[in-house]
């Protein structure tokens, strides 16, 4: 009796700890769904701020067949220089290449069992090496490999260099939505999924229509200084053939080219919880003029035009930005400058 209240006991003590965990477990997730609707309050409150500094202007039109998916077999349209080298490589020389492969060795199989089946071929050979062959079979595949790797280091080369930024926009994955800082505009958004019926009305594709777009200008290299404030989410747009993760604590740096205006949607691409499916991400691309029309339309100011306003850019000291100008550029002039100019500074201080 005694030894069964002591196994009781460790099975308690083993099994009902876990338990306990197990049932507190999911109050914990439970708890930020309860609040999304009020997650989502700020974002409305941020837009009815941005809204109240200037009227807001129209939305950009979403184009069926660009920038979303169109029920298609392969990979989407691309506009972006590195989308359209990627896709390129993808269609002319690795499909082809794994097609032509693929077809080969189905072809050499079914050859082998039809010829060399017991009815057709009773007494077997008895080689087990041939020399000309084993050379050809192993030359072959490395030289196919070596034809790959140029194209693809170059590729991955020019995806590693980008060009001078023109824009930074600081990329926040939040459970479930995302923030868009532009820190030398002084502009920052709460971006969440549109409602289906909104979507809907407003001729947005379904769960991935979001209220606050990221806005950037056509032809502006665009760079993405990615993080998240809670788990890892991942920052994607199939169309500019941009991806990257969102990790808390760290900043991963990508960039984009938008080589045409429209809308592109992308959506969160690391499984970060219950509504991991629900934040996707929407990318309009306008004029510089519309750019910047809606920059003032979000209570921000264009880097260097007029007097910047100090409460945009409260964080990076003038010494510090200064020190970064001096190594950059040892003209006196320059140093002024970036001191005098918040958005200069600060973006010494991200790049
Ligand atoms: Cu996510």
């Amino acid at each position: 009796m005694k030894t069964l209240f002591k196994l009781a006991a460790i099975a308690a003590a083993f099994g009902l700890a876990p338990a306990t965990a197990i049932a507190a477990a999911p109050a914990a997730p439970a708890a930020p769904t309860a609040t999304a609707p009020a997650a989502a309050a700020p974002a409305d409150a941020a837009g009815a701020t941005a809204n109240a500094a200037a009227p807001a202007l129209p939305r950009t039109a979403a184009t069926p067949g660009i920038g979303q998916p169109d029920g298609r077999l392969g990979l989407q349209d691309q506009f972006s220089p590195i989308g359209e080298e990627a896709y390129w490589f993808h269609e002319v020389i690795l499909m082809p290449l794994i097609t032509i492969i693929s077809l080969f060795v189905l072809a050499l199989l079914a050859w082998v069992v039809i010829r060399y089946r017991r009815g057709a071929n009773p007494t077997p050979s008895r080689n087990t090496h041939n020399t000309t062959l084993e050379i050809v079979w192993t030359l072959v595949p490395v030289l196919i490999l070596v034809v790959i790797a140029v194209p693809s280091i170059r590729l991955l080369a020019h995806q590693y260099s980008p060009p001078e930024a023109d824009l930074t926009v600081k990329v926040i994955g939040n459970q479930w939505y995302w923030e868009y800082e532009y820190p030398d505009h002084g502009v920052n958004l709460i971006s969440n999924m549109m409602p289906e019926d909104e979507a809907e009305a407003a001729g947005e594709p379904r769960q991935l229509a979001v209220d606050e777009r990221m806005v950037v200008p056509v032809g502006a290299t665009v760079k993405l200084i990615v993080t998240s404030n809670d788990v890892i989410h991942a920052f994607g747009v199939p169309a500019f053939w941009t991806k990257i993760d969102a990790v808390p604590g760290r900043l991963n740096e990508t960039w984009f080219q938008a080589t045409r205006p429209g809308v592109f949607y992308g959506v969160c691409y690391e499984l970060c919880g219950a509504r991991h499916g629900y934040m996707p991400i929407a990318v309009e691309v306008v004029s510089p003029e519309r750019f910047a029309a809606w920059v003032a339309a979000k209570g921000g100011q264009m880097p260097g035009a007029g007097p910047a306003t100090p409460t945009l850019v409260p964080a990076p000291s003038p010494t510090v930005a200064a020190g970064d100008a001096t190594a950059a550029t040892p003209a006196p002039a320059n140093v002024v400058e970036a001191a005098a100019t918040p958005a200069t500074t600060n973006q010494a201080a991200t790049r």
